[in-house]
């Protein structure tokens, strides 16, 4: 269904939304008319000098009052469900998706490719693919926002949020920043640019990135002294990072937090506020010494690290 008034329908999550928002305005027409329609002839029937009969009416007030109230009880329900499940849709991501990261700064967006692609205020993807964004925000809070794709998510800094997609039209549809973050916030603009997946692959080559972002991850864990505590063979004990992605994490006092990737990040920039359990409060805080991207690059290379048991398992 497209109404020339709206937007275009680029998403598959757009045709499901826009469908409870037709639904909604046909509800509230309808209830209009129920109200006004009557309201209407009432007044010209009982208008002054009308012979109408206007005794009082014999019907039961609880019949009319059961009516009323049960009728649209059953219809608010309805829309309830209705509209949960397209909310669950939109923030569920599919497990399986390409993956984008996002950095939102005064006033611009900083993307990058798992293939190490770097794009500014640009988001290339295949049409078809589903694609899970992660964004940060390095400053105040953005939202990233494509209206033809139906998303909309405010973006945090010290947090990472999940916004996904999969875009049904080849075509340049538009990025918004939807959060009002200072006096440029208005050319805080961009697009996604929708692609068949050859062309797609064609983009990704020309851009020639040097690294990817696991193996730019891999290079900081080493610059950045990471593997000298974390490859077991130094004075400090630490955990080895293999498989810990995804997994509980047993913590001093006895809770579990399950290491995704705000959980990397805070044992990277604030290593004191969750230690592992069995190990020393001994891993420095890299607040100040790493940027969100360097923070993305270190969490692909930690996820990458691949399934093995962590040792606390074995
Ligand atoms: C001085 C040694 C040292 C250095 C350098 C170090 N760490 Fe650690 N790291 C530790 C210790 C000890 C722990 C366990 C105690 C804790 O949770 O703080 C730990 C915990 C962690 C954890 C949580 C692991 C788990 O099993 O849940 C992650 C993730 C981590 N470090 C990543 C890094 C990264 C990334 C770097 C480099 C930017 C780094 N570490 C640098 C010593 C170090
Ligand atoms: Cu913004």
């Amino acid at each position: 269904m497209r109404v020339p008034f709206f937007l275009d329908q680029a998403s598959t999550l757009a045709p499901r939304v826009d469908a409870l928002y037709y639904g909604l305005v046909a509800l509230t027409a309808i209830m209009m008319g129920i109200i006004f329609l009557p309201m209407f002839y009432f007044l010209y029937k009982y208008r002054r000098g009308n012979k109408a009969d206007r005794r009082p009416i014999r019907i039961p007030t609880w019949k009319i009052e059961m009516t009323w109230t049960v009728i649209p009880l059953f219809i608010v329900i309805g829309f309830y469900c209705w509209g949960s499940s397209v909310y669950f849709e939109i923030e569920r991501p599919p497990a399986k998706a390409m993956e984008i990261n996002i950095i939102g700064k005064q006033w611009m967006w900083k993307l990058q490719h798992a293939e190490g692609n770097r794009e500014i205020n640009q988001l290339h993807v295949p049409v078809g693919e589903t694609v899970r964004l992660t964004l940060t925000s390095q400053d105040v809070i953005h939202d990233f926002a494509v209206p033809a794709f139906r998303i909309k998510q405010d973006v945090l800094p010290g947090r990472y949020v999940v916004e996904w997609f999969k875009a049904t039209k080849e075509g340049t549809y538009h990025i918004f920043c939807n959060e009002y973050c200072g006096v440029s916030h208005a050319s805080m603009i961009g697009e996604v640019i929708v692609m068949s997946p050859a062309a797609y692959q064609d983009w990704l080559a020309r851009g020639q990135p040097e690294e990817t972002l696991v193996q730019s991850g891999e290079r900081l864990f080493r610059e950045l002294g990471c593997s000298g505590c974390h490859m077991g063979n130094s004075q400090i004990r630490a955990p080895r990072l293999e498989g810990v992605f995804g997994k509980p994490v047993p913590l001093q006092g006895g809770q579990f937090v399950v290491a995704d990737e705000k959980y990397i990040r805070d044992s990277i920039l604030l290593p004191q506020s969750q230690i592992v359990y069995g190990y020393a409060p001994l891993m420095p805080t890299y607040a100040g010494h790493v940027t969100e991207e360097e923070l993305f690059q270190l969490i692909a290379y930690i996820k990458g690290l691949g399934n093995k048991q962590p040792e606390y398992m074995k």
